[in-house]
């Protein structure tokens, strides 16, 4: 059901103001009395319609408070509770979202790039930032997810997708300083593109008499995976604990791989150079126990009965590499709804 949709907007509002505007028009015709009758009838309904703002406010999203208000126990309970195996990207995303959102005047937008092997759970980090500030979560109108592939497929067309997006993200942060923008597959996204976008990432107190420094970008990509998962390899061929894992072990080699792959269209611009990126995110590849609890959490999503032996099976029947060690799920924690599906159904 759909308060929101259902919500007639204008109508009445338009009466009571037609109602104010005539008796504001007889007034000096009146009497002394009639006037105090009038003027309260006016300061009541002043009153009647601040309420009916209010209420407006309350079943139609909008770019306010009521709306849009970060909670950092949900995020942080997201992350720990929802999030498996990724206790360096849960950190850095909960230390910069908080700190970026307890600042009153923030200098600059917020930057997250984040990196990964696939299915490790970067749309759905995103997918948990989202909620934790918008009550409306990724369906709010205030979050914009552009996927490359999908949004920006013919690179013939780079001069009109350039100007669209410039005049999206213009228009989009003019009417709530506080959005936020997702670019999913930034690894196939047109150079030119990204260049585009750069002016907004930026310290400027304003372009254009719009400021930009209260929006989120997330961009998201697969680029760096390999060397994030050559660096969990070694802990693994050293028998050291993934836990020992640390930011520093992966920065260097994230960023230069990242940096120097000429495949990768994203950092051949100067988001690096420049220093426009905050945070660059790194998501480690899942190991065979972190398929499990995936695959356990789904059963419990769908109400099914938590079953270890059925959790296993269908972690069991994954791909795993390197070929020979077979540690890593190739596809992370992806498809394991159709192998659900397979194994609970007679
Ligand atoms: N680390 C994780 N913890 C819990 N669930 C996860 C994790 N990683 C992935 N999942 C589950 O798998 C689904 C797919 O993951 P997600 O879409 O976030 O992958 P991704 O990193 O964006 O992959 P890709 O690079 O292919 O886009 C998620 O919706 C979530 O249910
Ligand atoms: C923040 O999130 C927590 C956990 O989801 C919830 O219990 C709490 O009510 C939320 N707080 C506010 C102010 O919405
Ligand atoms: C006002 C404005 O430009 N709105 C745009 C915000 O972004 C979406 C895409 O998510 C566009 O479709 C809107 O036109
Ligand atoms: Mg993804």
């Amino acid at each position: 059901m759909n308060l929101r949709a259902r919500h007639g907007r204008g109508s009445p509002l338009l009466l009571l103001l037609l109602v104010l505007f005539t008796s504001g028009t007889r007034t000096e015709a009146l009497e002394p009395i009639s006037t105090t009758i009038a003027v309260g009838m006016a300061a009541a309904l002043t009153g009647f319609l601040a309420t009916y703002q209010n209420i407006f406010y309350y079943f139609h999203e909008c770019c306010r408070p009521e709306w849009i208000s970060f909670n950092k126990t949900a995020l942080k309970t997201d992350l720990e509770q929802k999030l498996f195996g990724q206790h360096v990207a849960s950190r850095i995303v909960l230390k910069a979202v908080n700190g970026f959102m307890s600042n009153e005047s923030p200098k600059k937008p917020l930057v997250l790039s984040l990196h990964g092997w696939t299915g490790t759970g970067k749309n759905f980090v995103s997918q948990m930032i989202a909620e934790s500030i918008f009550k409306e979560g990724m369906d709010s109108s205030f979050v914009h997810v552009f996927t490359s592939t999908l949004h920006f497929p013919h690179p013939i067309q780079i001069d009109t997708y350039k100007s669209e997006l410039q005049q999206w993200i213009k228009g989009n942060v003019s009417s709530c300083e506080r959005s936020l923008f997702i670019f999913d597959e930034m690894d196939k996204m047109h150079p030119g593109l990204i260049d585009c976008i750069k002016p907004y990432l930026d310290y400027y107190d304003k372009l254009d008499g719009v400021s930009y420094r209260k929006a989120i970008f997330i961009f998201l990509s697969n680029s760096g995976g390999e060397s994030i998962v050559q660096t969990a390899l070694d802990f693994w061929r050293a028998g050291r604990d993934r836990s020992e894992i640390q930011l520093k072990d992966l920065e260097t080699s994230l960023s230069l791989s990242v940096f120097n792959n000429k495949e990768s269209g994203f950092f051949r611009t100067s988001l690096i150079d420049r220093n426009l990126v905050d945070f660059f995110v790194p998501f480690l590849p899942l190991e065979f126990k972190h398929v499990v609890q995936c695959v356990m959490a789904e059963m419990k999503a769908r109400n099914l009965d938590l079953d270890q032996d059925v959790a296993d099976q269908v972690a069991k029947d994954l791909v795993y590499f390197p070929k020979v060690d077979r540690v890593f799920s190739a596809k992370g924690c992806k498809t394991i709804d159709s192998k659900l599906d397979y194994y609970t159904k007679d």
